[in-house]
């Protein structure tokens, strides 16, 4: 036990300072920061060790589509210099190693409880403090509470009739188990085609006797093209490390791609392809025109430039028609693929188009969709996740009052919080990558590190200015979030179904609940805020 010690108001023996739930790339750079500013912590993680969503994402294929060089911690400069990433878009087990090097370097498994799920949290006004329930029964107490649990660990796996009694096995990409899958001379069926069954697809399809895929969207792919990182390019990058972390906090997107700064109309239809082609050759994300995502025709240049390379890649006519996307170009999150459109080309692959012929059942020996029934051995979910807010929902996490987050935000859709990171009625609850932060738009570990810094500033000050409580005001959080929604709604992606809109999940509320300003402005409000003492705050 622990008696909390900051501040002549501070009576109460608390457990710890600080509980965190996950150990992921965010709760391991909190429970560092914590502990290097004096704070009591304890993180609290599911899985057996460290990793979060690069723990439990171990599909074969799972790369992620930020460049190695950025996708990685920039706070501390020892750190960066002491780890070598191999290749330019880093697969799941070199991210699970660097964040096990990490929780070396820093020894952080001491502070962390492995096998423990959180399943709720109590806000208790009496004694200011947080109560923490875990799975074994017990609970603990913090002043405050940090459940870095990301937004995207909620697992969807869509309710399909009849999936109890499939006699073959089942897998859900984001929580894939640690024994190797043998797909070897079977038949495999994969649903979903987002960046998760774009991956898992083609290497399914070398090793499967035979694959079924069932599409309900086709997406636009962008070639990766990845590649190893030559030894020159790994010196260069670590002696300007400096400058890389200066750009990533001065970018749009917390990473180091370019945007064109110009308007698709302000450059020829010669150049426009020109621009295309140079994206697509070197692969990545392709670099943004300024009203690519706000104006239809300036999107359908970028979408009609996509679906001819799909024709150009794939073989059968009917095939490359069904692959065709239609939604505004990159109003889903864009997925970077190493040969998926070239595994249509192969013969033991099979494309189902369930928009039209929807999924009516899992039998016990395959998929009936409402014109056939495919029999499989294996079949993966590649469904995506109930993301944003659907890992806070998991737990059940009550403020003021007992009132609830789910009820809170869910009743009328209402998702509010100011900066993404506290939401009024929640005392000393802080938010890493939480709804209406720019995580899902901007390199996911970049808003983690500036989250973390603005949290650890805030406690530092709430304890040399001898208070308990930090609250985020009503007016402040109804005038973020408003201004996260009119932003959202000047864009193309409130038009298009996605799991950034919600709509991958039958009844979840819509809206777009991601700040899309850019990250670079995010920076600078959250600063301001800072040195405006925590304006749009209550403290006490
Ligand atoms: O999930 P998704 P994901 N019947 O929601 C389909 C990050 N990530 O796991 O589009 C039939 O994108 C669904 O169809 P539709 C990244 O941010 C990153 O692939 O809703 N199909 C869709 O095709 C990413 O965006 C990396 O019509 C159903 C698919 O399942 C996010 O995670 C790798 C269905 C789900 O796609 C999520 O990606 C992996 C149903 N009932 C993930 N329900 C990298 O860094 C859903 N679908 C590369």
């Amino acid at each position: 036990m622990n008696v909390a010690q900051q501040g002549s108001k501070t009576s109460l023996v608390n457990d710890f300072d600080a509980v965190i739930i996950g150990a992921g790339f965010a709760g391991m750079y909190m429970l560092h920061s914590l502990r290097e500013a004096g704070f009591s912590t304890k993180a609290f993680e599911a899985a057996e060790d460290v990793g979060g969503v690069w723990y439990f994402n171990r599909y074969p294929g799972a790369r992620c589509d930020i460049e190695s060089i950025v996708y990685t911690y920039l706070f501390s400069e020892k750190l960066y210099q002491d780890w070598t990433w191999t290749s330019r878009y880093p697969d799941q087990p070199e991210i699970l190693s660097y964040l096990n090097y990490v929780a070396d370097k820093l020894n952080l498994r001491k502070d962390i409880q492995f096998k423990t799920r959180i399943h709720a949290a109590h806000y208790d006004e009496a004694n200011e403090n947080w109560r923490i329930y875990l799975n074994d029964g017990t609970s603990v107490t913090a002043k405050y509470f940090i459940p870095a649990v990301g937004g995207l660990s909620a697992t969807n796996v869509p309710n399909f009739k009849g999936l109890n009694h499939f006699k073959g096995e089942w897998y859900h990409t984001g929580n894939w188990p640690k024994d190797e899958v043998d797909f070897n001379g079977k038949r495999v069926g994969v649903i979903g085609t987002g960046s998760s069954g774009v991956q898992v697809i083609p290497i399914v399809a070398k090793e499967a006797e035979h694959l079924t895929v069932f599409q309900r969207t086709p997406q636009y792919m962008l070639p990766a093209r990845n590649h190893q990182l030559d030894p020159e390019f790994i010196r260069q990058t670590k002696a300007d490390y400096k400058e890389i972390k200066q750009q990533v906090r001065n970018s749009a997107t917390g990473d180091l791609r370019k945007s064109m700064n110009c308007s698709v109309f302000d450059v020829t239809k010669e150049e426009r392809l020109q621009a295309l082609e140079e994206a697509w050759e070197k692969g990545g994300f392709i670099p943004g025109f300024t009203d690519v995502f706000t104006d239809e025709k300036a999107n359908e240049t970028v979408a009609e430039f996509l679906r001819s390379k799909i024709s150009d890649i794939v073989h059968d006519p009917e095939t490359a028609e069904k692959l065709m996307p239609t939604y505004y170009y990159g109003t889903k999150r864009q997925v970077l693929n190493t040969d998926y459109l070239e595994t249509f080309n192969r013969d033991n692959v099979t494309l189902i188009d369930v928009k039209k012929a929807p999924i009516e059942e899992i039998t016990t020996t395959g998929v009936r969709t409402t014109q056939k029934e495919y029999e499989l051995d294996i079949l993966v979910f590649a469904t995506g996740f109930d993301a944003i807010t659907g890992p806070l929902f998991k737990m059940d996490i009550r403020g003021r009052n007992g009132i609830s987050l789910k009820e809170k935000w869910k009743n009328g859709g209402q998702i509010s919080t100011y900066l993404g990171l506290a939401t009024s009625n929640f005392p000393n609850l802080f938010l890493i990558t939480g709804p209406e932060s720019p995580a899902g738009f901007t390199n996911n570990v970049a808003v983690i590190e500036s989250n973390v810094e603005w949290i650890i500033e805030c406690v530092k000050y709430l304890r040399e200015h001898d208070l308990n409580t930090i609250e985020a005001e009503k007016e402040a959080e109804a005038g973020w979030s408003k201004s996260v929604a009119d932003l959202a709604n000047k864009t193309l992606f409130v038009k298009t179904e996605s799991w950034w809109t919600g709509a991958n999940i039958p009844g979840k509320p819509r809206g777009l609940p991601l700040y899309l300003g850019g990250f670079k402005k995010y920076l600078e409000i959250c600063k301001e805020v800072e040195d405006k003492e925590y304006e749009g705050f209550s403290l006490f």
